[in-house]
């Protein structure tokens, strides 16, 4: 049997009922917003009730597929299919289920619910043609990819690479204080397994989260690089004074010099094209009508596909930040919160995608993520790539954030020929 034959039994073997009812009953945990064609968001924010079942559903529909489930001590929840031994390294696919506040369904999920059937497809693929599995095929899902509640983002994944220590991870706090290891330890402790090996390659399914693919009516793409990222905090500080007694020249009005700064990010990213810029979440406080600001606490989002534009919109918005305090009598502080290269994908594996798809007669466009992606954090220590599904109307962190359920079956198909093209 040739191994794209294989390949495309594998692609065959996806069943469309099983991962609709799995992504169903994921996208239940966190439902808001349902309107009345039933379509709604999830809110499942990380190391939270709704991420922990989760997990929790898909650890259930992992082991009733005869995977064996681990949890390692940051919360990355690993379903291996073959010999947990620590002589071959695991084939690794997954993606994230947690989301970021007032969320879609699909960012994330789409990922690991594809990556499960995609498993179980290509064993069955494996077991028609009387082979054995050359190697365990490792299913995952990452605890805190999106960072939205507990920075760093892609936090789990940074861990298992090694690029961020358990101990920096735990001690993260929120915006109440709540620190990782305490919303962890609140539910149920990971067991500390270690990861047994680099896995030998890893690849991860994702919804585009951009109009690429709907533009061309395509149902799948392949994924060649992630664009840099550069996230940091940032405060204006200045003095709470009474708002009625206090003339306005006596004001050192902390929301005055933070606004004077946010009008200026859109400036800084459309001085470096294509960069984009993003201030997520900004507080004033203490907050009250009648009182003058005297602190104002903000976010800062940089993104640019050259790592070099990145820094320089780094340095221009510390530079603005600073000329605006001075301007308004306040002081401004920044903080590096994380970052991540531009990241170039394993042109073999980017290949193998490609060839994957031609196997299961399916047809995929090249694209560049301008999202980042868990992947990013795999890539420096083995071969990743990534394949994307359609979002309608390119909408994601959001609500209305939807993926037709046929280009899902239609990834998850991809994404089996490739890993039995892995495995030939
Ligand atoms: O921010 C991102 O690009 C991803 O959604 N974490
Ligand atoms: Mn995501
Ligand atoms: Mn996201």
């Amino acid at each position: 049997v040739t191994r794209a034959t294989t390949a495309a039994r594998a692609a065959a073997a996806v069943s469309a009922e099983r991962l609709q009812a799995l992504f169903h009953s994921i996208s239940e945990v966190g439902a808001y917003g349902r309107a009345a064609d039933g379509r709604h968001g999830c809110e499942r924010l990380a190391f939270s009730e709704e991420a922990h079942i989760a997990h929790q559903l898909f650890a259930e529909a992992a082991r009733e597929t005869g995977l064996t489930v681990r949890r390692d001590r940051i919360g990355n929840t690993f379903a291996r299919l073959g010999p947990a031994d620590r002589e071959t390294a695991p084939v690794l696919t997954g993606s994230h289920l947690d989301t970021v506040a007032a969320g879609g369904c699909f960012d994330g999920a789409a990922g690991v619910v594809c990556s499960l059937e995609a498993v179980r497809a290509v064993s069955l693929a494996f077991r028609e043609s009387g082979a054995a599995l050359p190697r365990p095929l490792e299913v995952v899902a990452w605890a805190n990819e999106e960072g939205a509640r507990f920075p760093p983002a892609m936090m789990g994944s940074a861990v298992y690479a090694g690029s961020l220590p358990i101990e920096a991870a735990l001690s993260a706090t929120d915006s109440e204080g709540i620190s990782v290891r305490d919303a962890l330890a609140a539910r149920a402790p990971g067991e500390g397994t270690q990861p047994l090996l680099p896995p030998a390659s890893y690849l991860e399914l994702h919804i585009e989260q951009g109009v690429e693919l709907e533009a061309a009516g395509v149902p799948v793409a392949v994924v060649d690089g992630v664009q840099a990222q550069l996230a940091g905090d940032w405060r204006m500080i200045g003095r709470e004074a009474h708002a009625g007694a206090t003339p306005m020249e006596r004001r050192r009005d902390a929301l005055l010099g933070a606004a004077a700064l946010i009008t200026e990010v859109s400036g800084i990213a459309h001085a470096h094209p294509p960069g984009v810029a993003t201030v997520g979440k900004s507080v004033a406080f203490p907050g009250s009508r009648n009182t003058v600001p005297g602190l104002v606490e903000a976010t800062i989002d940089l993104r640019h596909p050259e790592e070099r534009a990145v820094r320089t919109m780094a340095a221009d918005f510390i530079r603005a930040g600073e000329a605006c305090a001075a301007q308004c009598g306040l002081s401004f502080e920044f903080t590096e919160r994380w970052r991540s290269p531009r990241v170039t994908f394993s042109p073999h594996l980017v290949d193998l995608c490609s060839r994957a798809a031609d196997a299961a007669g399916i047809p995929a466009l090249r694209l560049f993520s301008a999202a980042g992606h868990d992947a990013v954090n795999l890539a420096p220590i083995t071969p990743a790539a990534m394949l994307f599904v359609p979002s309608t109307g390119g909408v994601s962190h959001h609500p209305e954030e939807f993926t037709e359920m046929n280009a899902l079956v239609q990834g998850a198909r991809v994404l089996s020929a490739t890993l039995a093209l892995l495995l030939g």
